[in-house]
Parts: C-alpha cells; sequence; structure tokens
C-alpha cells in the first residue's frame, strides 16, 4: 500500500484567498483549523483526520436490570469542515457501546424519529425501499430470536416505538460483538448512514489469564481499546457509494448534498464522489491512538461495513508490515481462540461483519498505522469482494519500556459450545446445504414474504451443514442465533451459477467443463437465456487469509467462489427463526437471506428444502442419485 497516495488533495484553489483569510491562517497554526475549507469550499485534506483517538459513547450493566434508549433520527455528522446529514442512534455515530453482563435483562427501547413521509415538505416519501423504517440485529449474541429479543422481521415504523427485552444468557461467551439496523431492504442504507454500535459482554475477571485480564476490561478499561469501523464515508465506489444509495432509497433531496460549490458548475456530492472513500474509525477519520510502549493492548474491532473485507495489520510509516509491534489474535466474532495465535502473514481477515480482538504490543516507540492493505497473494482465496485499502488509525507509542508477556491461555468455551471436530459420527443428527448463487439467491430463491422455512432442526441435535458458493463472487455469510464451528474446506462437486449482464436470470452449469447445464435449476429456469461466461472463474482457492483456520467458531465466515465449506453447531437453548444471510448489506436487501427453524426436541422438522424441485447443491443425474431419488445431501438422516 502507499501510504502517501492515500492522503487526499485539496481541489486546486482560486486566487480568492482574501488578506484575512491569510492573516487568519497565520494567527492560528494549529492544524485543526482550516478557515478555508467548507460546504462550499471542499477541500479533502482538512477532512478532520488525526484527532485524538475516543471511545464510543459507553452504556454499561449496572449488574441488574436496566433499560437502553436509542432514539433513531437525522443528525449531523461532522468531519472538520464537512457535515452530512444521517440516520443515527442518539444523534451519535456510532451508537452507544453497549456492554451487558451474563445473566442480564436489557429493556432497549428503540424510537423512531423518522419521518413517514421523509421530511416536512412530503418529498421522498418512505416507499421505495422503506428507509425510514428499522429495527435492531444483535449480531453475535446467541439469544432467542422470538419477540421481544432479537426478531429482525420486526418492522419499527415511522414514528413508533419497539421495546425489547433481552435475556442474556447466563453463561454467555465474553466478547466483542455489535448491533445494527436490519429491516430488509434497508439494512445496507441504514447501516451505512451510521446506525450501528458495539456490543460488549463483559469477561468475568476470574475466568482470565493475568496477562489477558491487565489488557481488559473491565479492571483494566484503560488497556482495553474499542475500534468500531463504518464505510460511512464511501463516496467514490460505484453501485454501493452513499450517494448511490440515497438516490435508490429516495431519500431526501436535503440530505444528498447537492449544494452548489465554488469549483465550477458542481455539487458537493460529485466532489465526494471523486473524493472521499473512507472506513471511519469511532466516528472519527484515522484517529490517533496514544500507547506506552510495551504495554499490552486489547483491541476490540469490528467490521460494521455492509461490503468491503478489511486485511487487517500494523505498518510502519512507509506501509510496510513492522515487527516493531507484535500482535496476538485472541478471539473472532466475539468467541475466544483455543489460545493467542501468531497472524498468517501478519494480517487479520476481517469480512463484513466479523469481528477480531487482539493483543498488542509495541516494543519500539514510534509512529504506525492500523491499516487494511489487500495484499496480492491473498486474493486468490479471497476472491472477488471489495477489499479495502488505507489506513484506519495511527498509533503513537512512546514511553519507557518494561517487560510484558502475552498470556499463554484464553477463556475457555462458553457451556453451550464445543469442539465438534471429532464429534462421532453417529451424532450428526441432520445435514443441510446452504448454496450461495448468482443475483442474490441463497438456495436458488430470493427472501420472500410470508416467511418462508428453507429447513427445520431440533434442538441439541449436531447439525453438519455445507456452505456452498457456486456464484463467480466471494460472500460473507452470516447466521443469527448460533455460532458455527468450521470443520473442513471440502472439494467443489455443486454447480457453477451463471448469470446475464444485468443479474436478472442465471442457471447453473456443470462444474466439469462449465459448458452443460445441471439437470437440477432453480424454479425460474430459463434455458434460453444468454449469459456472459468468459473469465467467470477465478482459479481454484488455495490461499490463505480468506480460508479460516479450521475448528474456529464463527457467525460471519467468508464463501469464496467455488468453495464448499462444511460446519457444524448445535442449537442450543432457543427455539425460533434462524435467519441465515449475505452480509454484504446490498445483497441481503436484494433478496440474499432465507430463514431456517429450530424446534423442540421430538418436534417436526419439515421446512420447504427443495426449489425448482431440487435439493440445494445438486446439480447431475447420476447413478448414485437417479430423479426423484431420496437424495440425502439435504435430508435429515432418520436418528
Ligand atoms: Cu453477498
Amino acid at each position: 500500500m502507499n501510504l502517501a497516495s492515500s492522503a487526499p488533495r485539496c481541489d486546486k484553489k482560486t486566487g480568492k484567498h482574501s488578506l484575512w483569510v491569510v492573516m487568519l491562517m497565520l494567527t492560528f497554526v494549529d492544524a485543526e483549523m482550516s478557515p478555508e475549507c467548507s460546504m462550499t469550499y471542499p477541500c479533502a485534506d482538512k477532512l478532520g483526520q488525526g484527532a485524538a483517538y475516543a471511545k464510543p459513547v459507553q452504556l454499561t450493566s449496572p449488574g441488574r436490570p436496566w433499560t437502553v434508549n436509542l432514539t433513531v433520527d437525522i443528525g449531523t455528522i461532522t468531519f472538520d469542515w464537512l457535515q452530512l446529514k444521517r440516520r443515527l442512534y442518539n444523534g451519535g455515530i456510532p451508537g452507544p457501546t453497549i456492554t451487558v453482563r451474563r445473566g442480564d435483562v436489557l429493556t432497549l427501547n428503540l424510537k423512531n424519529n423518522l419521518s413517514p413521509v421523509g421530511n416536512e415538505l412530503g418529498v421522498g416519501l418512505n416507499q421505495r425501499n422503506h428507509p425510514n423504517t428499522t429495527n435492531i440485529h444483535t449480531h453475535g449474541l446467541h439469544i432467542s430470536a422470538q419477540d421481544p429479543q432479537d426478531n429482525v422481521l420486526v418492522s419499527v415504523e415511522p414514528g413508533s416505538k419497539y421495546q425489547y427485552v433481552y435475556q442474556i444468557h447466563p453463561h454467555h461467551a465474553a466478547g466483542t460483538l455489535y448491533y445494527h439496523a436490519h429491516h430488509h431492504e434497508a439494512a445496507g442504507f441504514q447501516v451505512q448512514s451510521g446506525l450501528a454500535g458495539m456490543i460488549i459482554v463483559e469477561d468475568d475477571p476470574s475466568d482470565m489469564p493475568p496477562e489477558l485480564n491487565a489488557a481488559s476490561c473491565p479492571s483494566h478499561c484503560e488497556n482495553d481499546i474499542q475500534l468500531f469501523f463504518q464505510d460511512s464515508l464511501m463516496y467514490v465506489d460505484d453501485e454501493m457509494a452513499f450517494w448511490e444509495l440515497q438516490r435508490t432509497m429516495h431519500d431526501y433531496v436535503g440530505f444528498r448534498n447537492f449544494e452548489k460549490i465554488s469549483s465550477g458548475n458542481t455539487t458537493l456530492v460529485d466532489w465526494l464522489s471523486r473524493n472521499v472513500n473512507y472506513f471511519i474509525t469511532n466516528g472519527q477519520l484515522q484517529p490517533s491512538l496514544g500507547m506506552t510502549t510495551s504495554q499490552i493492548y486489547r483491541f476490540r474491532m469490528v467490521n460494521a461495513g455492509g461490503q468491503h473485507t478489511l486485511e487487517l495489520y500494523i505498518a510502519d510509516g512507509a506501509g510496510n508490515p513492522t515487527s516493531k509491534c507484535e500482535i496476538r489474535e485472541i478471539a473472532l466474532d466475539g468467541i475466544y481462540l483455543p489460545k493467542p495465535r501468531i497472524l498468517r502473514g501478519g494480517q487479520t481477515l476481517l469480512v463484513a461483519g466479523a469481528k477480531a480482538d487482539w493483543l498488542v504490543k509495541c516494543d519500539t516507540p514510534g509512529t504506525y498505522k492500523l491499516a487494511s492493505y489487500p495484499r496480492k497473494s491473498n486474493a486468490a482465496s479471497i476472491g472477488l469482494i471489495k477489499r479495502y485499502d488505507d489506513v484506519l488509525a495511527t498509533l503513537v507509542v512512546s514511553g519507557a519500556e518494561s517487560v510484558k508477556k502475552f498470556p499463554s491461555s484464553l477463556p475457555s468455551l462458553a457451556p453451550y459450545l464445543r469442539d465438534l471436530q471429532n464429534a462421532d459420527e453417529t451424532e450428526v443428527k441432520a445435514r443441510f446445504t446452504v448454496e450461495l448463487g448468482p443475483s442474490q439467491t441463497l438456495n436458488r430463491e430470493k427472501w420472500s414474504h410470508p416467511v418462508k422455512y428453507r429447513y427445520g432442526m431440533r434442538l441439541n441435535e449436531l447439525q453438519e451443514w455445507s456452505f456452498l458458493n457456486s456464484d463467480n463472487r466471494s460472500h460473507p455469510l452470516h447466521m443469527h442465533v448460533n455460532h458455527f464451528q468450521v470443520i473442513s474446506y471440502n472439494n467443489y462437486t455443486g454447480g457453477i451459477g451463471l448469470s446475464t449482464d444485468d443479474e436478472s436470470n442465471w442457471y447453473l452449469v456443470d462444474m466439469k467443463d462449465q459448458t452443460d447445464k445441471c439437470y437440477y435449476q432453480h424454479a425460474g429456469f430459463d434455458p434460453e437465456i444468454n449469459v456472459e461466461r468468459e473469465e467467470r472463474y477465478p482459479p481454484v482457492i488455495d490461499g490463505e487469509l480468506g480460508l479460516s483456520q479450521i475448528g474456529d467458531y464463527r457467525d460471519t465466515l467468508l464463501i469464496p467462489p467455488l468453495t464448499n465449506v462444511t460446519v457444524r453447531f448445535i442449537p442450543r437453548d432457543y427455539v425460533g427463526d434462524v435467519i441465515i444471510h449475505c452480509h454484504i448489506l446490498q445483497h441481503e436487501d436484494r433478496g440474499m437471506m432465507m430463514a431456517a427453524k429450530i424446534v423442540n426436541e421430538g418436534e417436526s422438522t419439515s421446512a420447504d428444502v427443495k426449489s425448482g424441485g431440487a435439493y440445494p447443491g445438486t446439480c447431475r443425474l447420476t447413478d448414485r442419485y437417479p430423479p426423484n431419488s431420496a437424495y440425502t445431501l439435504a435430508e435429515e438422516i432418520e436418528g
């Protein structure tokens, strides 16, 4: 990465600086002051970079039943001279960090103050994709999806309220999670606008080795660093740029930055779409974090963006990975790893919706960068997906050295999780395939109303699922309620999805020659459609960073093209809906979402498993699987 090129440049100024402006500049030597930059004189090199790191607003459990109030309304986010109207929680970005304790009863009052008509002039109706209807998802919590808990099918209409009452599991895994708006068709727009915040399930100091306790809340919050990454300043990225989302969502015209600017006959949004494309960290642009030499810090990091993949690392001033800071990965998606882990290639992959905790220690004073670097050698395993290339925060390390050691162990798995890698085959009670396909489909269909259950599973029965991607693009797949354990990456045997240029139609072809159409297709299969298929498929996945390490528990997993990943989990504690979706939220909003259900032991698991007469993952007729045979890939094994 070229860090120098990441510094955006000021728009060329005309000779309009009047003498008093120059005098002002001489008077205020403080670099924060930029009187020459404004909404009508935009300049990118004064966009508020480098302010001191600040934690988001903190709301912490008092250890008895408690209440959090979140109001969704239009507010202003400010980066130096730049002011943007956004949908925000409690007027800030990000939303407050909510720290819960195990066994908490947390009442969350969500008040939607957005207008049913979009704005006071009656323009920008809350119609197309309902930009002003919202709800909340507690991403990564092991919690009931039934009302009034984590039900993402709830609609909180403009001007109305909803009261969530969350019963936090008495033995919930301690870790870093988050919450965000999840109203179908509006999720991507609202999350990019700013509707997201961190959830921390607080650690019990008695569970932690002393070295970890010394870097963690609740005992040592001074070393516990929250880094909440949001894609709220993405204006250059074509169809997923915020201005484009505002357009397609019919956002109120007054929030779309059509104000005229000085340089030529153009508008601020025009300028933004050429100059501003950033992740923000805790609502700040590349904040600066002061660290003490050799002190161990815990970094809690959330990729709350809805599209880009972050390939995190710590760089020196020239952008090269530095050995002067040591890093250990200690948790992914809020679940502690078996032990502290050295990063593969010095990087951690954080797809949209993923979380990671690091322990970080820099033994040499200096200035370093926490950044995302899309390294070429990661490309094959990560596949086609937006990859961010810029700085997220600056680390300024100073002060006296003192010898500190990383812990050698980590807290053990929560009791509702266990290592399923070596579970006996006879314990596997059900198998199911989630097939990711082109045109934003899961199991060959788009999300539909009313809710169609694509699979049923019983509480406490070990599930073995395949996540199989027939699309030529990578998708981060997220499952609600239960985390799953990555068991294996398998040879790909599914079909290959080929779509028309506009992705309005698609079909599956055979894996081997990519020409023969599959026997099993989706319900809307049209054999006559014409698809582009040159160079559609990257080489076989053989990389590193794009693939999870075997045995890790995740709630969001990158599924590269033509991969087939086996995962296992045991649905515990909660019956009800399980929503599964792509965490590129634009894909989810366009239909890449499905529902499964968890029922009690002994109850029927019947569901609409087939699509177009076929089970997901199937392609060809073979001797083994003749037409109408009991193809078991997706079927429950009778126990
Ligand atoms: Cu996707």
